[in-house]
């Protein structure tokens, strides 16, 4: 088989590149390997900058997100019961966000290739780069017992956090920066109706916590766990339980429970892996880079590399112009780092940390008394959560 561009990977990250590419001419074949419904079982992601809607638009993808999907305009902070609007319109500009979850995104990114004949293959394993440096880079994956090759001009590595891209990148080519949080997001979906028709972050002594919502049908809530904690620890009373010591008590008493329909714990993560270009090999989205979830930044970083990736291939194919290629690594990382800066500011402000000094828990109270007494610096959260510049 032979494409322009093989993609690993058929997350967010590579369905949209893979859908924007063909809208321009360019072939592309997505390697996936999972099922396309274990995928879409997987519970992520629910706030969306604007330049990601955007390119959801420009991807011919945007019609259900504008009709379902919810544009907000500020949300709350509480401080141990103290709520707090951070009128996200008002200080950045006018700009907005849109509340639309991942798995519908993924959805309507895979209807889009459908319709349009896209070649994306599931359940594809054991897929492997080769010959990254040269080129004529190839890819190879197994389907059964028949071992596939497919030809190409340049891979696209999207294939998240623990894909085989940036595993095929040599040890001392790549340098990657991390850090773990002593704690994880216990997570838990219900089919009530949110709590609260903005989202909620919640600082508290017990840990944070934080209501969001799919739709007026359908909540995500979050607490702060710590890391030992598994999902049996959990029952729903208990979470239920939890949450409300957590929010103000006037949420609490409106808080609607049901039965949980997805509950999963996610470790808190900070990662950055430098370069994002080995050869001809291109690292885009969490193969590259993870943030902790507080800023609503993983997928929104995810969407500007592909934005800077769709630009850069087009003016390769389409005008000789090699140099969005080569500056990719350098551009895409400035802007990563920013949402790195901006999502550890956001997590270290709202969390409880099991061995911070009194000092320390001093210097957060100041951190959000300071947020809240000066516009610029709500200005500057707001100009970061509705994402900056492309
Ligand atoms: P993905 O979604 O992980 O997709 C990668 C795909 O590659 C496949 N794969 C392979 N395919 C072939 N061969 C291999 N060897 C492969 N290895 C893996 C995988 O099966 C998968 O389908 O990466 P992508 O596309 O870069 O998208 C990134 C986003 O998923 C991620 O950044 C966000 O979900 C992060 N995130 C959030 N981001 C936001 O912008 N706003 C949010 O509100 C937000 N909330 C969240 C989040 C992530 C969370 N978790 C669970 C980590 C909330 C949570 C709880
Ligand atoms: C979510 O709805 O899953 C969500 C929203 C905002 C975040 C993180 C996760 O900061």
């Amino acid at each position: 088989m032979r494409t322009q561009v093989a993609i690993i990977g058929g997350g967010p990250s590579g369905l949209m590149l893979s859908q924007l590419l063909h809208l321009k001419g360019i072939a592309t074949v997505v390697l996936e390997r999972q099922s396309r419904e274990y995928v879409l079982s997987r519970i992520r992601a629910g706030v969306l900058e604007h330049g990601f809607a955007e390119l959801m638009r420009e991807a011919q993808c945007g019609e259900r997100m504008d009709r379902e999907g919810e544009i907000h305009e500020g949300f709350f902070i509480s401080d141990n019961g103290a709520m707090r609007r951070v009128d996200l319109h008002k200080y950045s500009g006018g700009s907005s966000v849109v509340v639309y979850g991942q798995t519908e995104l993924t959805r309507d990114l895979y209807e889009a290739r459908d319709r349009m004949n896209g070649k994306v293959i599931h359940n594809a394993e054991d897929v492997q780069p080769h010959d990254l440096k040269s080129a004529n880079p190839y890819v190879t994956y197994r389907m059964g017992d028949e071992i596939i090759r497919i030809d190409c001009d340049y891979v696209i590595g999207a294939d998240g956090f623990h894909g085989v891209s940036r595993k095929s990148i040599p040890r001392d080519v790549l340098k990657e920066y991390e850090k773990v949080y002593p704690f994880g997001w216990l997570g838990v979906l219900s089919r009530t109706k949110p709590v609260s028709p903005e989202l909620i972050y919640a600082k508290h002594e017990r840990g944070f916590a934080l209501c969001s919502l799919r739709s007026q049908v359908l909540s995500r809530y979050y607490i702060q766990v710590p890391l030992s904690d598994t999902v049996e620890d959990w029952s729903d009373e208990k979470f239920w339980d939890e949450l409300k010591r957590r929010l103000p008590a006037d949420v609490a008493e409106r808080l609607i429970t049901g039965p949980s329909i997805e509950k999963s714990i996610a470790p808190l993560r900070s990662f950055v892996a430098e370069p994002m270009r080995y050869g001809n090999l291109f690292l885009a989205g969490d193969a590259a880079h993870i943030v902790p979830p507080t800023g609503a930044r993983g997928l929104n970083s995810a969407a500007s590399d592909i934005y800077y990736l769709y630009h850069a291939m087009v003016a390769h194919y389409k005008n000789g112009d090699d140099s969005g290629l080569d500056n990719y690594s350098a551009k895409a990382l400035a802007r990563v780092w920013k949402a790195q800066r901006f999502s550890w500011w956001m997590t270290t402000m709202l969390h409880t940390f099991p061995d911070s000094l009194a000092y320390d828990q001093k210097l957060q109270d100041t951190e959000l008394a300071y947020l809240f007494s000066s516009e610029k610096a709500q200005g500057s959260l707001a100009e970061n959560y509705v994402g900056l510049p492309f």
